[in-house]
């Protein structure tokens, strides 16, 4: 791409396209870094810098870029039936195929998918089919949702009402009637002197609480990502989750696992309940299920459910244009496909997890890292002004975003969530990648901590 392509291309960027999450204003200043191309575990700029990409795209790109197989798959599918819809009693091939294959790798009892084109879309589907399925019991009031702070489950209407973003929530008049919200079982802000065992006792009691506030006659389900991802990879205390699974079947509560993040090897299981020993009756995915090579979402629901929904007999009035499409289910057979013949999940959880575990640990003794945290392929630490003293940087400093710029500047992608620096690296790095991505990493700390000792901030 010659400069002047380079500079029209971003001159359209910032004419006309209006982009997600984004400060329009201050990103037409700045103009955006354009992405050409991608290969292997790498991503490549317009101007040639080639960048290690610790995010996987956007959590998704799980196989790494350049799959051909992937490419061929859809090129194959396009080309005998590039579309057709399941409503009016037809289906297709790869969409009848797929979501048997989903049900052979969730945990038992749940048999049944309904396809979708996104995560958001999967959970506005749970929220419809959860209030349906207590109606069709006969209790109509059993409506509310109960979701957690700093949780995300999307940007639609109820996917954004259900996540406990503050920011989200402060436009449009969300959350929704009747969804509410408990806190996160964040253990280095909130553990105090519990021990991470007592305090996921503790944080999964407030689950409990809220049940009894809202009455239990009224609530419908609870919803809640096994690791939070965007809430910047939050791992709750082993304990949290059986908790959770106890409680919600104490009270009758329908058990939401949104997998959109975790499904798919990112935690070394196919889901993150898996790993932590949970049954629900819904499971919300999308993003790995093609490893991004296609728009595709949907969920994955249980037998008791699914079987009220089935025996009402009446009409679920619920669909979407593309959902079970052709293309983007049989991109997911053929991913799922190579992560099984490639042991991906064993090789996760045998052998990249402790590596990625160990080396990303080792940040710890940095000066500006508070904590360190893993588990499979996700890993977030925490800058902190004084570490011992557990004392925050001011926020107006944007810290994290300081960081994210050298890493992006040093050739890694790394999110900052807030002061949380986090990464969900693709699940066929090498455990030499991964040392040259730790090793950048640590770099860009140092860069930071330059940066804020000259800025007389640290
Ligand atoms: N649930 C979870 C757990 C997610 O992480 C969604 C639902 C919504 O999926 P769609 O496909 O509608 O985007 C997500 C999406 C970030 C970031 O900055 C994370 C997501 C999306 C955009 C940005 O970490 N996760």
């Amino acid at each position: 791409m010659t400069k002047g392509d380079l500079e029209a291309v971003r001159a359209k960027d910032a004419a006309h396209y209006l982009h997600p999450f984004t400060d329009f204003k201050a990103l037409e200043a700045a103009g955006s870094r354009i992405i050409v191309r991608g290969e292997g575990v790498y991503i490549f700029d317009a101007e040639g810098n080639r960048i290690l990409d610790g995010m996987s795209g956007l959590w998704n790109v799980a196989l790494g870029y350049g799959r051909r197989e992937l490419a061929d798959a859809a090129y194959r599918q396009m080309m005998t039936l590039p579309f057709y819809n399941s409503f009016f009693q037809t289906s297709n091939i790869p969409a009848a195929r797929l979501a048997a294959e989903l049900a052979s790798i969730a945990p038992p009892q749940m048999s049944r998918v309904f396809f979708a084109n996104s995560g958001s879309e999967g959970n506005d589907t749970i929220v419809r089919a959860v209030r349906r399925y207590w109606e069709l019991l006969g209790q109509p009031q059993r409506d509310v949702i109960i979701g957690r702070h700093n949780g995300y489950h999307g940007s639609t209407m109820a996917g954004a009402s259900l996540g406990g973003m503050a920011g989200m929530h402060a436009q449009g008049g969300l959350p929704i009637p009747n969804i509410v919200h408990i806190e996160q079982p964040y253990f280095y802000e909130l553990g105090g002197d519990l021990t991470e065992d007592e305090f996921g006792i503790k944080a999964a009691g407030w689950l409990e609480e809220k049940i009894l506030a809202v009455g239990v006659d009224r609530v419908a389900a609870f919803i809640g990502e096994p690791v939070q991802g965007a809430g910047g990879v939050i791992i709750p205390p082993r304990t949290y989750w059986p908790e959770i699974q106890r409680i919600c079947d104490a009270y009758g509560v329908l058990l939401i696992s949104d997998e959109v993040i975790c499904g798919f090897g990112r935690l070394g299981t196919w889901f993150g309940c898996q790993h932590f020993g949970v049954r629900p009756d819904f499971i919300t995915f999308a993003k790995a299920v093609t490893s991004g090579y296609f728009p595709l979402g949907g969920v994955i629901v249980s037998d008791r459910v699914s079987e009220v929904l089935i025996e009402s007999g009446g009409e679920f009035n619920h669909g979407y244009t593309n959902s079970g499409h052709p293309v983007g289910c049989a991109i997911a057979l053929e991913n799922l496909r190579i992560m099984k013949d490639e042991k991906i999940l064993e090789n996760v959880s045998n052998v990249l997890g402790p590596h990625l575990a160990a080396r990303f640990h080792a940040l710890a003794d940095h000066p500006l890292v508070g904590v360190t945290e893993t588990l499979g392929m996700v890993a977030g630490l925490v800058l902190m002004s004084e570490k011992q003293k557990k004392l925050a940087f001011d926020p107006t400093l944007e810290v994290g975003m300081i960081c994210r710029r050298h890493c992006f500047e040093q050739g890694v992608v790394m999110r900052a969530v807030g002061d949380r620096m986090i990464i969900a690296p693709p699940l066929v790095m090498t455990t030499r990648e991964i040392d040259d991505m730790i090793g950048v990493i640590r770099r860009c700390l140092d860069l930071t901590l330059q940066e804020l000792t000259a800025m007389g901030a640290f």
